[in-house]
């Protein structure tokens, strides 16, 4: 049996802790969650996640272990693999960097993503639908700003000069965010992030298994 079982959906927030299971040479397996059958809502699976929601991963080195959060589940992947090279040393500034980032990307920029993508969730009558999700759009545009711009700022990647899952997360996250009005690849400093991740065999293999189509990101 495989250390771990990751529950998914092509492309979606589990494609950053299967890269980051990637990168750390794990022994695992895919476990797809069918969501337009309604998997998410399968009596089995919402016993796993409650949330209904994609990933989850049973870490079986643990008993089991079941743990839901995509942000989380990378930091998890990182204290099982602390040479995988996911995360700068502990107590480093590097360290706290893509802390910062990887809790910013989940809370504020995955956050705003899923209220663009699903507007109708955020209205009671649809006439408010294209509002909600111009708002989202907006707040979008500024936090793609801030993100690019702390990039020039650093370097080549979230935590300085070099890589850690923060930049996988925000690839995945630029992905979704293909066709805003102003794609994050029309910042310069995103534009070379999102190659220097999709340039690595570990992404590559799991975008790849997953069935996402090149180029990745638009
Ligand atoms: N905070 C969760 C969010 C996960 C999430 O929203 N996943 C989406 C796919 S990208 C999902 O399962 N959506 C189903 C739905 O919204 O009904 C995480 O980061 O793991």
């Amino acid at each position: 049996m495989s250390d771990y079982t990751l529950f998914y959906f092509p492309g979606n927030a589990n494609i950053a802790p299967h890269v980051a299971l990637e990168e750390a040479g794990a022994s695992y397996e895919l476990s797809l969650v069918d969501r337009k059958s309604g998997g998410l809502r399968d009596a089995g699976y919402l016993a796993l996640n409650p949330n209904a929601r994609v990933p989850t991963l049973i870490d079986h080195t643990l008993g089991d272990l079941v743990i839901y959060e995509a942000a989380a589940i990378c930091l998890h992947i990182n204290d099982r693999h602390p040479d995988a090279g996911l995360l700068p040393p502990v107590g480093t500034p590097e360290r706290a960097r893509a802390l910062q980032w990887l809790i910013w990307l989940t809370n504020t920029l995955q956050a705003e993503l899923l209220v663009y993508h699903y507007p109708m969730r955020h209205v009671t009558e649809d006439a408010a639908i294209d509002t909600v999700r111009a708002k989202a759009n907006e707040r979008l545009d500024s936090q793609f700003a801030i993100v690019a711009n702390a990039l020039e700022q650093t370097g080549a990647y979230l935590a300085g000069q070099d890589y850690s899952i923060a930049d996988a997360y925000l690839t995945m996250l630029c992905r979704w965010a293909g066709r805003l009005a102003k794609p994050p690849r029309t910042y310069p400093a995103l534009n070379r992030l999102v190659d220097a991740v999709l340039a690595r065999p570990a992404v590559d293999r799991a975008y790849q298994t997953e069935g996402v189509k090149l180029p990745y990101v638009a």
